[in-house]
C-alpha cells in the first residue's frame, strides 16, 4: 500500500496535498464551508510558564518560533475560512495565562449551542471567560459548567465530535448536510470527570456521550487529553496509534461503533484538525505516518496540510488545542 506513493511527495510545511498540487483558495470557493467561523487566541508572552506533562522539556522553548509557527496556523485558518467575513476570530492573549493559547479547552461547541468548561487545571480556569464573551456575541447558546454544577470538570481536548459536512453547495438545511455526530467521546482523564461527561450529555441531549477512561489501574496511556491520541478525518474514520496499550480504543471505536480505524505509528501523528475539507497535521511527524495520513487522505478526497507546531508540542499542545470550530 505505502510503495506505491513516492517519497518525494512527502513535501514540508503547509504542503497541499491531493492527487496533484492545488490552490486551496480555488478549492475553499467550489466547496462549501460547513464550519463558518474559527476561534482562536494568540500566543502569550509568559508560555514558557506553561503546564507540561514533562518536568524538563528536551529543548528549550522558543517564544518567537512559537509565535511565527501560530501565524502559520492562522494563515492556513484565512485560506479555508474568509477572513473578510470575520470569520476568523481572534482572542488577544492574557499573560496571566500562559496556556490561554490552547483555547481548544475553554469550550465544547456543538451545532448552535456551547458548553463553557471548568478547566481541570485550576491555573488554567480563568482562560475561559473570553472565550464566553465571544460565543456569546456570536450568538450561540452558552451554558456554563462552572455555574451549573460544583464539581464538574472537561478540558474540551478530551471532546471527540467526529462529524463532517456536505460540500454540495445545492444543500442549505443543516441537517441534511450533517455527516455523522451521533456520537460524543469523552476521554475520563486527569483533566475531565464523569460529572463533566454526565454535564455534556444533558447539554447536548441530541448525541450519544461515551465515556473513554484515559486514566485508572487498567491503562497505561500517558497522554493528556483524549484527542491527544485520536481525532477523526472525516465523520467515520479516526487515526489511533499503534500499540496494544491503544487497542482498547479499537475495540470501543471499531467493534462497538463501527469507526474505520486508521492505525499510525505515533501518538502526534494522530492528532489533527479535520475542517471543510482540509486535513491539518503536525509537520514532525515521521514519513511512514505521512505516507499513511497521505494514503487516508487522498482517497477521502480531502486535502492535507502540514503544519509546524513542535513548540506548542513541549506543553503537551496538539494542533486541534489551538482552535475552536463553529458550524
Ligand atoms: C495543559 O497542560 O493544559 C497545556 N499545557 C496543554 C493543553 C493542550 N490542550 C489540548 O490539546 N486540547
Amino acid at each position: 500500500m505505502l510503495s506505491s506513493i513516492p517519497l518525494h511527495r512527502i513535501l514540508n510545511s503547509s504542503t497541499v496535498f491531493r492527487h496533484r498540487r492545488v490552490d486551496i483558495s480555488l478549492l475553499t470557493t467550489k466547496t462549501k464551508r460547513r464550519y463558518s467561523k474559527v476561534l482562536v487566541r494568540d500566543v502569550p508572552n509568559s508560555m514558557a510558564e506553561a503546564l507540561s506533562m514533562s518536568s524538563s522539556p528536551t529543548t528549550l522553548f522558543d517564544l518567537p518560533k512559537a509565535k511565527s509557527q501560530h501565524e502559520s496556523y492562522l494563515q492556513i485558518m484565512k485560506t479555508i475560512f474568509s477572513p473578510s467575513n470575520n470569520n476568523i476570530i481572534h482572542l488577544k492573549a492574557d499573560d496571566t495565562y500562559p496556556d490561554c493559547v490552547f483555547i481548544e479547552d475553554t469550550a465544547v461547541v456543538i451545532d448552535n449551542r456551547a458548553v463553557i468548561c471548568r478547566i481541570g487545571a485550576k491555573s488554567r480556569r480563568g482562560e475561559v471567560d473570553e472565550t464566553k464573551k465571544a460565543l456569546l456575541h456570536l450568538g450561540l447558546e452558552v451554558f456554563d459548567m462552572r455555574q451549573d454544577t460544583d464539581s464538574a470538570t472537561c478540558d474540551g481536548g478530551d471532546v471527540l465530535y467526529p462529524v463532517t459536512y456536505n460540500n454540495n453547495n445545492q444543500k442549505h438545511d443543516s441537517t441534511n448536510n450533517k455527516r455523522g455526530g451521533k456520537h460524543l467521546f469523552v476521554g475520563i482523564s486527569n483533566r475531565t470527570n464523569h460529572e463533566g461527561a454526565k454535564y455534556l450529555q444533558k447539554k447536548f441531549p441530541h448525541v450519544k456521550v461515551i465515556p473513554i477512561q484515559l486514566k485508572g489501574e487498567d491503562t497505561k496511556n500517558e497522554v493528556l487529553h483524549l484527542k491527544s491520541a485520536v481525532t477523526h478525518v472525516d465523520e467515520k474514520t479516526l487515526l489511533v496509534p499503534i500499540g496494544c496499550e491503544w487497542n482498547f480504543m479499537v475495540d470501543i471505536f471499531l467493534k462497538e461503533h463501527d469507526f474505520q480505524i486508521v492505525r499510525l505509528p505515533e501518538i502526534a501523528a494522530c492528532n489533527v484538525v479535520s475542517v471543510n475539507g482540509h486535513i491539518l497535521a503536525p509537520n514532525s511527524i515521521c514519513e511512514t505516518s505521512k505516507e499513511i495520513l497521505h494514503e487516508t487522505i487522498v482517497q477521502r478526497g480531502l486535502s492535507l496540510h502540514f503544519i509546524e507546531a513542535n513548540e506548542f508540542a513541549k506543553y503537551d499542545g496538539a494542533l486541534t488545542c489551538k482552535s475552536i470550530l463553529i458550524p
